[in-house]
């Protein structure tokens, strides 16, 4: 046998069928870097398409800390209960951290991981952003394909990876701690426009705080413009670890999607994200071909040798390197 192709060979209709054990390998083809794996995992989802797009996309982004998985863990067995199918992706772009996160992710999810109405996937952290977006997402197609009808996509709430996870998925929700004041000061500028509800979590041990910074996050949501003029984002307090308003959460959830879909938002919206993943994709590519090109590998040192020197001009340099690219 000469590698795993011939072994592993996957078809549409395993994974369309919900066999797992094909659903994680059609995802394993999308992430190998061999162009025959990627090529057999592209014409594989090609096939799938049809069966994608029926599930609702939730990401949750917070600090780390904040309660993500726990509130994962609590809220897919919950939708687990209720007879739903839940896939969770998570996302993290700090490379170093990807063994601990998984580990973690793992025994944070102890629920789900034995549960066999959820699958719980980390992406890999390798490559670009917008890679690590495109993977997460091609992944997320592929589990709707096997019958997922829920995906949770986690990610941690540093460096721009809200922004990618906020274009793939339908419904962004944002944790906070409580302890407002404090809150308020150190967040970033830009995530409460991407929430379409924030959840102030562990309420159960700090309830009177909880209130306190779910009334100041209303009152900052307040100034800002609403992304959706179907839709203001609602504050609400919950705890991941008990439970406690993971049911109203899961409604507001549900009165969105409602909503959106009633006004063609919804449609509207992943039109346009598609519209940025293909452009995302194309960046991507165009990094590769910069940086693993051979001809380029090869007289990019020079050129910057030269611009070192003088005796080339940044635009020159740049002007050679977009030539070498043939665009
Ligand atoms: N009291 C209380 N503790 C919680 C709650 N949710 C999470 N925790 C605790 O907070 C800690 C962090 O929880 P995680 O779910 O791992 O947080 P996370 O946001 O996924 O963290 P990262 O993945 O590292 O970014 C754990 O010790 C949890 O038990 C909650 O609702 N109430
Ligand atoms: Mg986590």
């Amino acid at each position: 046998m000469t590698g795993g192709s011939q072994k592993t060979a996957v078809t549409a209709e395993m994974v369309a069928n919900g066999d797992r054990a094909a659903l994680a390998r059609a995802i394993t083809l999308m992430e190998s870097r061999r162009p025959d794996h990627r090529e057999a995992a592209r014409s594989l989802l090609q096939e799938l398409m049809p069966r994608t797009g029926q599930a609702v996309r939730i990401g949750i982004t917070g600090v780390p800390g904040v309660g993500k998985s726990t509130t994962i863990d609590t809220l897919g067995s919950m939708l687990t209960e209720k007879g739903h199918k839940v896939a969770v992706l998570a996302v993290d772009p700090s490379s170093t951290r990807t063994g601990g996160a998984i580990l973690g992710d793992k025994t944070r999810m102890a629920r789900l991981a034995t549960d066999p109405n959820a699958f719980i996937r980390p992406s890999p952290s390798s490559g670009t952003l917008g890679g690590v977006a495109a993977k997460t997402r091609e992944t997320m197609l592929l589990c709707e394909a096997a019958g997922f009808d829920v995906i949770l996509v986690e990610t941690v709430g540093v460096g721009q990876s809200e922004t990618a996870v906020a274009d793939l998925t339908d419904f962004f929700l944002v944790l906070m701690l409580p302890g407002a004041g404090d809150e308020l000061q150190g967040i970033k500028k830009g995530i409460l426009e991407l929430a379409d509800l924030i959840a102030v979590n562990k309420a159960d041990d700090a309830g009177v705080k909880a209130k306190a910074a779910a009334a100041e996050y209303k009152a900052a949501l307040h100034i800002l413009a609403p992304a959706s003029p179907t839709w203001t984002p609602p504050v609400l307090t919950v705890s991941g670890l008990t439970g406690q308003g993971l049911d109203e959460l899961w409604t507001k959830v549900l009165d969105h999607r409602k909503r959106l879909e009633a006004t063609g938002e919804l449609a509207s919206k992943r039109r346009a994200q598609d519209t940025k993943w293909m452009w995302a994709l194309v960046h991507e590519r165009l990094y590769e071909r910069l940086y693993h090109d051979p001809a380029l590998r090869q007289r990019v040192p020079e050129i910057e040798r030269a611009i070192a020197d003088g005796t080339l001009s940044p635009d020159a340099g740049a002007s050679e390197i977009v030539r070498l690219l043939g665009i």
